[in-house]
């Protein structure tokens, strides 16, 4: 993509309302912008992050053996009545009425439609079990939606859910997202740590939230910090291991939120040089309610021996548009913020430095056109902006590598190469580059 081609509003000044680093950030360079509280539009760059983020989430969940399924925003107040869950849910929903006065609702989270959509196609035991997500936008009506897409009243959420015939297959069903959740959140550079935690509005007697460590985070969190080490080889484990035992070695570690927190218990079971305290970011949330909603709306099988079931359910949640501001704020400097690679809107930013030169021109077009071929995503800033407006802005994106390209550089026919991340400089000739783009491209540099 060519920056003179490419929309990315970056403000110079930094908006007053934007009250943590995330926020500021993602408004600065132009990645998200604001159409009423808590609400918001995704520019390109921002999309371009939510997009690679939804599909790690998929990916893994697919991994997990879960199908994907696309349930509607707009829900028909009847089947919350069945559940008894409209009123209960009380301000936070959005209510509609449609043209016939029928009543219908904005969808907060999903355990009643896919309990219909289960209902009516599985009526046997066989069938089980049954594992469904979406990633679709939620609407809940925020007392205080905050910190830009951290706490929005629209969301972008993946939401699974699982059927099972007892209590022992739900765990099993349970630990599978446990474990999957583990490997989502590591794959894009994130340490989330398992917390038992309250289920809220939610229901039932099983549930963790994982929680990133982050100074802006909304909830206070206690751990032994030993168990930021424990997630090393996570990706390795396969679905068809004991997973309870994997569950268990998280398990044993002392973590709490506040609303969870013992300090008693925290100074029996943790040694006080590996007590810690910190600020936290919910990024996911786990849920096994037993037959909570199945009761509620008759969703039963038959068992194998001919009689009829009630299903156990859990629902399982990732906040996918939180991550994008949850990332910026565990990966970012003064100048901006840092990506990881396997998020980055872009791979490369290459800069020309002079695009009034036609030499320089000429070179950078054909290594811009070299780098697509080779399926770089590569942000070519084209424009006529000086210098120092063009490292600030690249900087600011936060773009794994820069390749820059000026006079001095060209003098010896040399590329600059700036990693985002750790500052090195290095210089590459200009024929010497194909090679370096299939080194960085093998050693996931990029
Ligand atoms: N039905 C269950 C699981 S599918 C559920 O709704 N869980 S939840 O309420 O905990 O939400 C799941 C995840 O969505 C949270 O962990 C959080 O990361 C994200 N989330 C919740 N509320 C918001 C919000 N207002 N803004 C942005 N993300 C949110």
């Amino acid at each position: 993509m060519r920056l003179s081609n490419f929309f990315l509003p970056v403000l110079k000044e930094t908006p007053s309302e934007a009250e943590i680093i995330s926020h500021q950030l993602m408004m600065r360079s132009g990645m998200i912008s604001q159409s009423s509280s808590g609400i918001y539009s995704w520019l390109p760059l921002g999309l371009k992050v939510l997009k690679k983020i939804e599909n790690i989430v998929r990916d893994e969940q697919n991994k997990a053996g879960v199908n994907e399924i696309l349930m509607p925003t707009i829900q028909p107040a009847d089947l919350w009545k069945e559940s008894g869950r409209y009123d209960d849910y009380g301000k936070e929903m959005l209510r509609i009425q449609d043209r016939q006065e029928r009543e219908m609702l904005y969808g907060p989270t999903n355990e009643e439609q896919v309990t219909d959509i289960f209902r009516r196609s599985i009526k046997s035991y066989k069938d089980l079990p049954t594992l469904l997500y979406h990633i679709q936008w939620k609407f809940r009506d925020e007392l205080r939606p905050r910190f830009g897409v951290m706490r929005g009243r629209e969301f972008l959420m993946k939401d699974a859910y699982s059927f099972d015939l007892d209590h022992d297959e739900c765990k099993k069903s349970y630990y599978k997202f446990f474990i999957s959740y583990l490997k989502t959140f590591r794959r894009m550079g994130l340490k989330a740590i398992p917390m038992a935690a309250e289920t809220g509005p939610i229901g039932g007697d099983l549930s963790h939230e994982f929680v990133i460590i982050s100074e802006t985070g909304e909830s206070d969190i206690y751990f032994d910090k030993r168990i930021l080490s424990e997630d090393s080889k996570i990706e390795d484990v396969a679905y068809d291991n004991d997973l309870e035992q994997v569950v268990q070695q998280y398990n044993n570690y002392y973590t709490a939120s506040d609303e969870k927190f013992d300090q008693t218990e925290f100074d029996n079971n943790v040694a006080k040089d590996q007590q810690t305290k910190s600020k936290g970011i919910e990024v996911g949330h786990i849920f096994s309610f037993g037959t909570k909603y199945s009761e509620a709306m008759k969703a039963n099988v038959l068992t194998s021996e001919g009689k009829q079931a009630y299903v156990h359910m859990g629902s399982y949640g990732i906040g996918i548009s939180r991550l994008v501001g949850a990332i910026i704020e565990s990966s970012h400097d003064t100048k901006g913020i840092i990506w990881p690679n396997v998020v980055s809107p872009f791979d490369i930013g290459l800069i020309n430095l002079k695009s009034s030169d036609e030499k320089i021109n000429n070179i950078c077009n054909d290594i811009y056109s070299n780098l697509l071929n080779e399926n770089v995503d590569v942000l070519y800033d084209d424009k006529k902006d000086n210098p120092g407006v063009k490292f600030s802005k690249m900087d600011l994106i936060g773009l794994p590598l820069q390749m820059i390209i000026g006079n001095k550089t060209i003098e010896t026919n040399e590329v600059e190469i700036k990693y985002r991340k750790s500052g090195e400089v290095k210089y590459i000739k200009v024929e010497n580059l194909p090679n370096f783009v299939q080194e960085i491209k093998k050693s996931s540099a990029i």
